[in-house]
């Protein structure tokens, strides 16, 4: 797969997603080869004048650790009052070792960090949405406040919070573009393919670093 190489603009803004101790290898949801990233994503970042970094950030009792539902496995779906839940190991609590950037990563220039799945009651993988499509973190909000039109995604996982993070930037206006080397996948029962038809179907544009 030949991708384009990314032509870094003014008005661009690198999100990084996610790039956190536990979804490393050794981490309480460990994303093969997430480690891996962060040197790609550092030298990318020294190319963007804008970057935003998200940081998954739960409390204890949130709904998507499979922790909470007695009896339910890690990586099992459930039925919750805004849909389908992917339930997860207990991964990124506030305040933890886990829950910190990892410390290969270096971006000193990063604008803002922004926390998100604090919410007990609703998961968020999107960087702009919690999982019930309708709360709004305010991501929009500040990058249409700054002027920025397109969002260049890195980061973990792709085929979660990176893929509802970049759908969800074409649904608020913004242009999308994903690079998937700079991104790993946890690819639950086929999710990493459903990922890459999905950025076709939304107008999500992949490029090379
Ligand atoms: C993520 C599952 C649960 C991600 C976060 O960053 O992709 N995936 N929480
Ligand atoms: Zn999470």
């Amino acid at each position: 797969m030949s991708l384009p190489p990314l032509a870094v603009r003014p008005t661009d803004v690198l999100v990084v997603i996610d790039p956190q101790v536990d979804f490393c290898p050794g981490g309480a949801l460990a994303v093969a080869g997430g480690d891996e990233i962060m040197p790609l994503v550092n030298e990318i970042a020294r190319r963007f004048e804008h970057v935003v970094i998200t940081q998954d950030w739960h409390p204890r009792d949130q709904i998507s650790f499979a922790s909470n539902h007695p009896g339910a496995e890690p990586f099992s779906v459930v039925e919750v009052a805004y849909g389908p839940q992917t339930l997860w190991p207990d991964h990124c609590v506030q305040g933890t070792p886990g829950a910190g950037l990892h410390p290969a990563l270096d971006i000193p220039h990063a604008e803002l960090i922004l926390r998100k799945g604090y919410n007990p009651g609703v998961d968020s993988y999107s960087a702009f949405f919690e999982n019930d499509k309708a709360t709004a973190t305010g991501l929009s909000g500040y990058l249409r406040q700054r002027g920025f039109e397109r969002c260049v995604f890195v980061g973990l996982a792709l085929d979660f919070c990176v893929r509802y993070s970049a759908q969800d930037a074409i649904a608020e206006g913004f242009e999308a573009v994903v690079i998937p080397e700079a991104c790993r996948a946890i690819d639950l029962d086929g999710s990493a393919a459903a990922t890459f038809a999905a950025f076709e179907r939304h107008g999500v544009v992949l490029a090379a670093p």
